[in-house]
């Protein structure tokens, strides 16, 4: 999910999916994994909580 964007996307573990979207607001948004998919890795589990990544959307 990217916040501020509308953007929500299911992707099945192992898998890549490529989106497209027009990001016509500038500034910095969170990307964060909207379903919980499991513990941290010290328990084997995807490590939902460390999915998260930042969208910079900048000027042209
Ligand atoms: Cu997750």
């Amino acid at each position: 999910m990217i916040s501020g964007y509308g953007v929500n996307v299911v992707v099945s573990p192992g898998d890549y999916v490529k989106i497209t979207f027009v990001a016509d607001k500038i500034g910095t948004f969170e990307i964060r994994c909207s379903v919980y998919c499991g513990e941290p890795l010290f328990n084997s589990g995807a490590g939902h909580w460390l999915m998260k990544g930042i969208l910079k959307v900048v000027e042209p």
